[in-house]
């Protein structure tokens, strides 16, 4: 064995090892959830058997052989008492996959199962597939709805980043082996599907979002809403808008369901996506809304602006200033767990609670959509305030 061969191991593995570290919750001013140290999930913590030939013969100077660019977009679930993400694992080549790492607490120790997920393969154009959100269903099944894109069949001569994003379904029942489904029909292109978790009217229920092109939504309002009787055959034969985008929000350009909502007392919470377009580019941020536990399509809290926008380190990255979360976990104790990636590179976690998120849903003021309606709500809060002033 090469001298340099054992160097390089050496401190390959104890790079490793410190992904092992404990996190660390952080003091948050805002009180709505806390961030942590550390990010939960990132390129290091893909196995060295995953990157290097460990083959002294064959690699004596042990050159990384496949390289991994980001780990980032997760969907995320319970399972057997651990917490899972099922990763977007990007290599050096631009292509995603998806990969499950398991930790025991939520908050660190994230450890890659043995293999990346082996989707069936139904269809040679496909070219990438990345953010899946895991649904476990009433039906007993757990699905997994991600993106699945291809290079435009139609595309102008020259043209190779005119791409078609269409919704893949699989669905398992031990995360391991996976039964693919046909892909969502829709007269649309559709990017950020997502599974509803319960039965509506005895459909299965889907949050969409129509987009007019790859990258535009175009006519497309906002997040959509569907109803499809067979999810073995689903095809969107009928699209409303319940969550709008607006002129001048968080969510002007854009915006996507992040991972299904959490059923509540109060009703559905949900975690979405909202985009804006800026001289730096598209800035992508968290936020939170509500809707009706009779019907789940209903809209019943719009706080106004963001839950979380990239913030320090998490604003840099491989495409930066960007917050994207297609997972979270909300435990039997009522905390939450919301993984979200930084700026396409790497894996955060949050923790609040379903009572403190509820909370924030309902007393955060509306978007006025008018600097005078910001301004009015803040005078009114101050006003409300002056008893505790004297007393502070
Ligand atoms: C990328 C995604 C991105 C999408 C739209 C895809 O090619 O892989 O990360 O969201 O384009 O920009
Ligand atoms: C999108 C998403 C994500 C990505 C984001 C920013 O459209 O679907 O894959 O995080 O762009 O690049």
């Amino acid at each position: 064995m090469s001298e340099l061969y054992d160097i390089r191991l050496r401190i390959l593995k104890e790079e490793q090892a410190l992904q092992s570290r404990p996190n660390q919750k952080l003091f948050s001013d805002n009180g709505v959830f806390e961030r942590y140290k550390y990010p939960v999930l990132t390129r290091e913590h893909v196995p060295l058997e995953w990157r290097y030939d460990l083959n002294p013969e064959t690699n004596p100077m042990l050159l990384e052989r496949i390289g991994v660019n980001a780990v980032m977009n997760s969907g995320a679930i319970k399972w057997n008492g651990k917490y899972l993400l099922m990763a977007r694992v990007e290599g050096n080549d631009r292509k995603s996959f998806f990969a499950v790492a398991e930790s025991p607490n939520g908050t660190d120790n994230f450890r890659f199962w043995d293999y990346p997920v082996q989707l069936p393969d139904i269809d040679p154009a496909e070219t990438n597939v990345y953010d899946m959100r895991l649904t476990a269903h009433e039906d007993g099944w757990i699905y997994g709805v991600f993106c699945s894109e291809s290079l435009n069949p139609n595309h102008a001569p020259g043209d190779l980043s005119s791409a078609v994003a269409k919704a893949g379904i699989v669905r398992t029942k031990d995360l391991k082996t996976w039964e693919r489904l046909p892909n969502l029909i829709s007269s649309h292109q559709q990017r950020n599907v997502v599974l509803h978790p319960e039965f509506v009217d005895g459909k299965y229920a889907l949050y969409t979002r129509p987009q007019d092109s790859f990258i535009d939504a175009g006519n497309g309002g906002g997040i959509g809403w569907a109803l499809v009787d067979d999810i073995t055959r689903a095809e969107i034969k009928e699209e409303k808008i319940i969550d709008l985008r607006h002129y001048h929000t968080i969510k002007e350009v854009k915006n996507g369901e992040g991972p299904h909502p959490i059923r509540t007392s109060a009703g559905w919470l949900h975690l979405a996506h909202g985009v804006r377009a800026c001289a730096a580019g598209l800035r992508y941020v968290l936020y939170l809304y509500m809707t009706s536990l009779d019907d789940p399509s209903q809209l019943i809290a719009e706080p106004g602006g963001y839950l979380m926008a990239p913030l320090g380190e998490e604003r840099i990255g491989d495409v930066s200033n960007v917050l994207f979360s297609n997972g979270w976990i909300a435990d039997g104790d009522g905390t939450v767990f919301i993984y979200y990636a930084s700026s396409d590179t790497r894996m955060h976690v949050a923790t609040s609670t379903v009572e403190r998120l509820v909370d924030y849903c309902l007393h955060t003021p509306s978007d006025g959509f008018r600097s005078d309606s910001s301004v009015q709500e803040v005078c009114r809060l101050i006003d409300k305030n002056k008893a505790y002033l004297m007393k502070m």
